[in-house]
């Protein structure tokens, strides 16, 4: 299957390939770090901005989610966040010049680096019904199109208000009132595509959907297992928890089918010592096949259930619920079924069961290696069975930790960014706003793209994100985006969504994270909480790339007024002016934000209430910690199959591609790339270098093909393959979801590699 580049794009289509690297960060990230960030921000700027990230009186760092430790550094931030706040605080912009320039139909041919290269975007620009091209518009008749659009909808339910992860407490409490007032709960977010699989096992099995564990337990454990996960590229500052945990004592298992630099050797450039020769993370590396986790947590369980004295009885009696029935299906599992479904040699399983029972104080990790497959709630649900069995929730040093995300995409959630609110948050929005919001639950993203497919949803409202590159099934995603009647992004830069429109489109412009927020009352700060459950203050200091940028919260103060007018007794104008009284109404609504104006203004800000860490109670169904037993799946391959994994390159946040390396896996200036173990491409004739097409099976018999990816023979488990997102959303099929969460199953995807259809 030998095959030539394809054409098309020349940057993009000529990666080089030189290997994996063995250790992550030290200099070179340092190098490259301030080479990004200079192209975009110039020497000073640069230098101002990434002194400020993460600082007590800084901004929040626009990159993940991971919290920030107690005594910080002066620069706390990485190599990838500093690419984060480059690419927003960049000097490039994007005026209307600029769309007068390219037209819809052009701009929908570039690529996702291309647009996102083109800068800032400056000013809030139309696009009218069967124009060519966005114009400028003023912000109050933007309003006026969006008010015309909602009004004429037969029903609330037609209209779906999306939220991607960076939007702010603040902003997202505002958000989800003006959507309840306006009349539906359509509140799908990128939630619903990450760790939606997390919430649903958490919330059944300890009753918050939530991570159990703070720094500080981090750096007490014993032993941490990180499961699904590259932090490496996608949360770097936990190489450096990692470090100190491994400093106190603690042991690390990784559980991955490929071996991430990152968790082999983390060189810290904050100490002169790792620096240069670093520190080795894993312990004990766990090479899975790709969706084995279920069936590795469930053998291990039936392990410790026949060890005697291994299990913790005590807290098994006082805390659980469920014990019998999940010992009965944990001491079924078979040995050589979990062989076949882990890829894993006998020794390795042992290995990793003697580190677990020399263990006190357990905790593991996880990201979306676990929670975007078919099965991955009852993956999660056996990780919590496995920590349960041995007392690791709510004692120092222990318990659940995933790993989130967008900056403040827990924090969404907790302001109410949620299709299927609880009664309970809904009875205190009434009670506190004097309005009946809906009840029903409605669409999550999956479900929005078919209602908006089927002709049932007509507006589509997202606050952030890039809905079309983010969202499974790119040709099903856009056919049902161009059927909408009106479609409108809030964002800080260009990207695909803008160009794949419905009838009517607008861009509206806001501020990001890094710049000075200046409202009626004065200069305002908004508040974000990390993966931890951390809440704090995030103000922002450079001058807004342009003067007729607004800000999130006043978008949608603006947007209630002129959409909701007198039927809403909202101080909409009040909120607006003042941030400071949506977070007394926050205070009022959201349990654990009593006080917030006053907690939040405390340096480092203040933790949020957790049942199962704090108090070793759990609001579920049974009031005690739910055992659960569901039956162990793994993913079988049809013969000459592989299941492909589509995952994040280290020159990327999500759908933004800040360039076109991916450092550590030693691949250069190419994304259309997909990695095979050398042993499954002999099998399928597939040398290195030739060009391949990506074709995935599904049920329904649709084939869809992503054309033209060079192979890379790669030390993968056998069976898998791993190609960049979102180049790949095209292969994912809209219906293949995990039970339960219904998030798209973009981390097992069964590919048949074809001689390549494009050269
Ligand atoms: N720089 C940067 N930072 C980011 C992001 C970014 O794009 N760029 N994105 C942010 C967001 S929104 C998120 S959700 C996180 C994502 O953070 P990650 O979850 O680390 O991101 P992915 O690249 O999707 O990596 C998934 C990892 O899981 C492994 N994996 C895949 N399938 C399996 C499996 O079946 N079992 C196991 N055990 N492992 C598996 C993959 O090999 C890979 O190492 O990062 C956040 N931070
Ligand atoms: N195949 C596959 N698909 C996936 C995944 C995967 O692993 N594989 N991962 C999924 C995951 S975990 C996630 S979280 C989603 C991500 O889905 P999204 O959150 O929708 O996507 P992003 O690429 O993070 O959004 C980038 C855009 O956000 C806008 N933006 C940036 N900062 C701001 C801001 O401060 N305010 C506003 N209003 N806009 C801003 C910019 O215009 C930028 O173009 O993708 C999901 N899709
Ligand atoms: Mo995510």
């Amino acid at each position: 299957m030998a095959g030539k580049p394809p054409q098309g794009d020349p940057v993009q289509d000529a990666p080089q390939v030189a290997g994996p690297k063995h250790a992550a960060a030290g200099l070179p990230a340092i190098g490259h770090t301030l080479r990004v960030a200079q192209q975009q921000m110039g020497v000073r700027r640069t230098a101002l901005t990434l002194l400020r990230v993460n600082q007590k009186d800084g901004f929040d760092c626009p990159g993940c989610a991971w919290p920030e430790p107690e005594h910080r550094h002066t620069a706390e931030f990485c190599e990838n966040g500093a690419k984060a706040v480059a690419e927003e605080a960049t000097l490039r912009r994007v005026t209307p010049d600029f769309f007068a320039a390219h037209s819809v139909a052009d701009l929908a041919t570039r690529s996702g680096y291309w647009l996102g290269q083109q800068g800032r975007l400056t000013q809030p620009m139309y696009l009218s019904e069967g124009a060519d091209h966005y114009e400028p518009v003023p912000w109050e008749r933007a309003f006026d199109i969006v008010a015309e659009e909602l009004t004429a909808l037969d029903s609330p339910d037609e209209a779906l208000f999306y939220t991607s992860g960076r939007t702010s407490n603040e902003a997202a409490f505002l958000y989800q009132l003006f959507a309840r007032e306006f009349g539906t709960n359509n509140l799908p977010d990128c939630s619903n595509m990450c760790h939606e699989s997390s919430g649903s096992a958490l919330n059944e099995t300890l009753g918050i959907g939530k991570g159990s564990v703070l720094l500080d337990d981090l750096y007490k454990a014993d032993l941490i297992i990180v499961a699904g996960q590259n932090p490496g590229t996608n949360h770097p500052r936990m190489l450096s928890a990692l470090e100190k945990a491994k400093a106190n004592g603690a042991r690390i298992i990784t559980v991955n089918p490929l071996p991430e630099a990152g968790m082999e050797r983390f060189k810290n450039p904050q100490t002169p010592q790792g620096m240069f020769r670093g520190a080795a993370l894993t312990d004990l590396f766990l090479q899975i096949r790709i969706g084995g986790d279920q069936a590795l947590f469930r053998l291990l369980n039936k392990l410790i259930l026949e060890t005697a004295g291994a299990v913790d009885e005590d807290f098994v009696r006082e805390h659980t619920h469920g014990y019998e029935a999940f010992a009965a299906a944990a001491r079924a599992a078979d040995w050589d079924e979990t062989l076949t479904a882990t890829g894993l040699e006998r020794a390795k399983v042992e290995e990793a069961l003697r580190m677990v029972l020399a263990s006190q104080r357990t905790i593991v990790c996880w990201a979306m290696g676990l929670t975007q497959h078919k099965h991955s709630v009852p993956t999660i649900r056996e990780v919590v069975n496995f920590l349960l069995l041995r007392g690791n929730i709510g004692r120092p040093g222990a318990g659940v930790c995933p790993v989130r995300g967008h900056s403040n995409v827990q924090g969404d959630r907790t302001m109410g960014i949620f299709e299927r609110p609880a009664p309970a948050f809904l009875d205190a929005l009434e009670k506190e706003f004097g309005f009946a919001p809906p009840r029903e639950h409605g669409y999550d993203v999956v479900r929005a793209i078919g209602a908006m497919r089927d002709g049932k949803a007509k507006v589509f409202f997202a606050m952030g994100g890039n809905f079309v590159s983010a969202s499974p099934d790119t040709e099903v995603t856009e056919a049902a985006m161009r059927r909408a009647r009106l479609t409108v992004h809030v964002s800080t830069k260009l990207n695909r969504s803008h160009a794949v429109t419905g009838a009517r489109a607008l861009i509206l412009p806001t501020l990001g994270r890094t710049e000075r927020d200046l409202q009626g009352s004065g200069e305002q700060f908004v508040t974000v909480e990390d993966s931890m459950g951390m809440v704090h203050a995030s103000r922002g200091r450079l001058e807004p790339a342009s003067p007729h940028l607004l800000s999130e919260p006043a978008i949608v103060c603006r947007l209630a007024r002129r959409v909701l007018g007198h039927r809403s007794p909202t101080p909409w104008e009040e909120f607006e002016k003042d941030y400071a009284t949506v977070r007394d109404r926050i205070a009022r609504v959201v349990p654990g934000f009593e006080n917030f104006n006053a907690r939040v203004a405390e340096p480092g800000g203040f933790t949020l209430p957790h049942a199962p860490r704090d108090e070793r109670r759990f609001p579920t169904a049974t009031g005690k910690a739910n055992f659960t037993a569901a039956p162990v799946e793994y993913p079988k391959l049809p013969e000459g199959r592989l299941l492909l994994q589509t995952l994040r390159s280290h020159d990327q946040y999500n759908t933004t591609i800040y360039g076109l390396d991916d450092r550590y896996r030693g691949i250069k200036n190419g994304r259309r790339v997909v990695l095979v173990n050398p042993e499954d491409a002999r099998e399928l004739g597939l040398a290195d270098g030739s060009y391949t097409d990506l074709v995935s099976e599904w049920k329904d018999g649709v084939e869809r093909r992503a054309p033209g990816f060079r192979v890379v023979h790669y030390p993968t488990a056998r069976g898998c393959a791993a190609a960049y997102y979102p180049e790949t959303n095209v292969l994912v099929p809209l219906d293949a979801t995990a039970d339960t969460s219904n998030t798209p199953a973009s981390k097992s995807v069964v590919v048949r590699l074809e001689q390549s259809t494009t050269n």
